[in-house]
């Protein structure tokens, strides 16, 4: 057997740590840091060696199951896409194009053949039902970057490695390793920030792992950060003009957003945020005053009632202290793909253009809020929905309310699922298309270089060949698209490409980036050889001031007060007169882990290791108050349901908050993930409501979920899944 030792990028989370994965022959032996790799310098996570866990692991799906009764039987792709296809078409046929729903999860971001063929089948598919994580993730903060620059994906980047002062609202990176900012290694870029005199300051109704390493941190109530920046951006109004001359020529709205804040003076949100109107003067002042500041917001505040302007008013706050487009600001990236040159239309705004038949909701770039699935499956009337096709989502653990989203689907017609894992979603499948895992597969990462604090460009080839009866997710995505379409042309595409491969589309991409070479064989630049020739990664440089080309707005100007955010306004403003919660009740948050990805993750022996993380954090205030005890078992119970956890007591968390991490639950019967079943823990998405949402993005309100919590009286003396 040859030893051979392997660049590439690991793909579980945004950061695109550079790893070194060493087999010997068929088996990996070590996966550690790439220290060569010029982004990551050698950083990894627990999480990277799972890698190893999850290409091994024997309940990995590797062929087509097809449902028969109550039992699961292996069959061809042929035949498996043959009939996914047939099925597919023939309920469009009887029922029309939308009674077919489609769901993508997270991981298709991470895969570069998903991201490259899945849109081909939306298009084969053409139906109005598309949902996504989107929807209970990062969807304001594509509705903000769309009415402000013009281009959903045009958000602004925390420039961390040059930036004197960072304030962050709802961000954990030292579990998630940073989202919406790709910084591997993150944690030490934040420490840098100290080392070199600046400040670090956090907003989050948790003292969370991130707390322990920064300047400050203030609690703060769960979906109240919006009144908290209307009131910062107040302050910073209130005590001069803004500082947006730099921008004079091509920005609108100074004077709108000026109005609107002056009505929220600190002492008017005080009382809702839980955050004294001294602290919220002191915490505007500062950051007005560091000669470079970034204010970055990640998940605590998109999942929220008000996420959309909470989304807007950080990047606000970033321009009226004229901290945006200047390094040690937010920045935005120049990524070796382009995807927004891609995007030829990028400056039509796909925001509203239909919405759900049942509710009412928008639709975003041609998805609808995936807190409307179970309702358009479940009501009758033309465009219901009767047939799912998942990919690479687990939306029974991942979305709002998954109880009843999980019986809806188990009523449904048709479901094909494209993942390897027999789950918690996938188990109601008639179909599972079982697709390679990572190390399989070459990989480039079209998003998250768009989303890095660094321009860098790195190609990873696939470590281990495709066994023979394997498909990779772009085949099984074209093999499906050529079938549904059903014409000669859709086949011979569908060959031609399968002829390019993603690889060669990414060459192609490369070469007409913005560091490219062009089509032609002898232009020097950018283009595959020479990722080929440099298997760690290429450095492209520091972030670069890229105002005001880069903007996308029809007009080509910079929208400080985007109508449909001064609109919601109103709605967010009747939240200061709501009455104090019902005694008893408590606000409920979610929580990340290190050592658990989301909910796929759970069945690697070597993350599960040690004691139960999923546990209910309370206040002792809380506790005493309800007689629980550490490690007791509690019934939290909610509007849509109730689960049994052990409590956590600990004054990390705000008095009247609790808090429970999501993507457990693996308890349910007919999954085949033998190590997760053994940890089992609770779904906090059976608590969650699918009626709280942001209605103005239609993302999924997960914050301050209304909560009570019952004690049950079973205690644990070593609290253990
Ligand atoms: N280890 C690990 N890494 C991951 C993931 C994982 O599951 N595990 N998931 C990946 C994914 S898909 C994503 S999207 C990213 C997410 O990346 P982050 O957003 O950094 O993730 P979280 O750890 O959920 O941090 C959110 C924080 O918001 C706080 N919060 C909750 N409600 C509020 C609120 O109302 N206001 C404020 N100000 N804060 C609030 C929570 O207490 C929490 O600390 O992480 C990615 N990385
Ligand atoms: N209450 C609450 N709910 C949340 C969150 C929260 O903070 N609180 N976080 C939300 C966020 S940010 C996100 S992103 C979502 C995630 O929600 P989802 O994307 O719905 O779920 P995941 O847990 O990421 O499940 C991913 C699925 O993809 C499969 N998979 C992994 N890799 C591949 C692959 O390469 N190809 C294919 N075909 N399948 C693959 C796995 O087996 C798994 O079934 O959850 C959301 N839900
Ligand atoms: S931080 Fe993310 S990219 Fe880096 S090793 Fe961990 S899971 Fe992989
Ligand atoms: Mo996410």
């Amino acid at each position: 057997m040859t030893v051979t030792r392997h660049f590439r990028t690991c793909t579980l989370c945004e950061a695109m740590c550079g790893i070194v994965v060493t087999t010997d022959g068929d088996r990996v032996t070590d996966i550690r840091g790439d220290k060569d790799d010029p982004f990551s310098r050698g950083h990894v996570c627990p999480k990277a060696v799972a890698l190893q866990d999850v290409h091994e692991d024997p309940d990995r799906l590797r062929r087509p199951l097809r449902r028969e009764g109550s039992s699961w039987v292996e069959i061809g792709w042929d035949e498996a896409l043959d009939d996914a296809a047939a099925r597919l078409k023939a309920i469009q046929a009887a029922h029309g194009r939308d009674a077919v729903a489609t769901y993508s999860g997270n991981p298709t971001v991470h895969s570069v053949g998903a991201m490259l063929f899945a849109p081909d089948l939306m298009r084969a598919l053409r139906t109005k039902n598309r949902f996504s994580a989107t929807s209970v993730d990062q969807l304001p903060h594509h509705v903000a970057a769309l009415l402000m620059f013009g281009h959903a994906l045009l958000i602004p980047i925390p420039d961390i490695d040059h930036t004197q002062h960072l304030l962050m609202f709802g961000a954990n990176p030292a579990a998630s390793n940073g989202s919406l900012m790709t910084a591997p290694g993150v944690m030490e870029r934040i420490r840098a920030i100290r080392n070199r005199g600046g400040r670090v300051v956090l907003i989050d109704p948790r003292r969370s792992e991130t707390a322990g390493l920064v300047d400050a941190h203030h609690f703060i109530r769960p979906g109240t950060d919006a009144l908290l920046l209307l009131a910062l951006l107040h302050v910073i109004c209130a005590d001069g003009a803004p500082r947006v001359s730099q921008y004079a020529a091509y920005i609108d709205g100074v004077d709108a957003l000026c109005e609107l804040v002056r009505h929220f003076p600190p002492e008017r949100v005080s009382g809702q945020t839980g955050i004294d109107a001294d602290t919220i003067r002191s915490l505007a002042r500062d950051f007005a005053a560091a000669p470079t500041a970034v204010a970055y917001g990640r998940v605590g505040v998109s999942m929220q009632e008000f996420g959309g302007i909470a989304c807007w008013l950080i990047s606000a706050l970033n321009i009226v202290t004229g901290h945006l487009d200047l390094p040690g600001g937010a920045m935005f990236t120049r990524p070796a793909v382009d995807i927004l040159r891609a995007d030829q239309r990028s400056d039509r705004v796909r925001f509203g253009r239909w919405t759900t038949r049942v509710r009412g909701l928008p639709e975003f770039a041609g998805e609808l809020p995936v807190a409307a699935l179970a309702e358009e499956i479940e009501t009758p009337g033309a465009g219901q929905v009767r047939a799912l096709l998942t990919h690479a989502g687990n939306p029974v653990l991942s979305t709002p309310n998954g109880q009843r989203l999980e019986r809806a689907i188990a009523g449904l017609d048709y479901y094909v699922a494209i993942d390897f894992y027999l789950n918690e979603t996938t188990r109601h499948a008639h179909l599972i298309l079982p697709p390679t895992f990572a190390l399989e597969r070459d990989h480039y990462d079209l998003v998250f270089h768009a989303l890095a604090v660094r321009n860098t460009a790195k190609y990873s080839r696939a470590i281990f060949p495709k066994p023979a009866d394997a498909r990779h997710d772009w085949e099984i995505l074209n093999g499906l698209t050529w079938r549904i379409t059903g014409t000669l042309a859709a086949r011979t595409k569908s060959l031609a490409l399968a002829q390019l491969t993603p690889r060669g589309m990414v060459d192609i991409a490369l070469r007409q980036g913005p560091y490219g070479s062009g089509l032609s064989p002898v232009g020097t630049g950018l283009r595959m050889k020479t990722l080929d020739d440099n298997p760690h990664g290429v450095d492209l440089g520091a972030l670069q001031p890229a105002l005001p080309d880069r903007l996308r707005t029809a007009d080509r100007r910079l929208q400080l007060a985007p109508a449909m955010f001064l609109a919601d306004v109103t709605r967010l403003e009747a939240t200061l007169e709501r009455a104090e919660p019902a005694t008893g009740e408590l606000s409920l948050i979610g929580r990340r882990a290190l050592r658990s990805n989301n909910s796929w993750m759970h069945n690697s022996e070597r993350l599960m290791r040690g004691r139960n993380r999923c546990t209910l954090q309370m206040h002792p205030h809380d506790a005493d108050a309800r007689g629980v005890d550490d490690g007791e078992d509690v019934r939290i119970t909610s509007r849509t349901g109730s689960v049994v956890v052990p409590v956590e007591v600990t004054n990390a968390v705000m008095p009247g908050v609790v808090s429970l991490p999501h993507g457990w639950g693996h308890g349910r019967a007919g999954t085949r993930m033998s190590t997760a079943n053994t940890h089992a823990g609770a779904s906090i998405n059976d608590l969650t409501d699918d009626q709280r949402l942001d209605t103005l993005t239609g993302n999924a309100s997960f914050s301050g979920v209304p909560v009570r919590v019952d004690r049950i009286g079973i205690r644990h003396s070593h609290p253990q899944a």
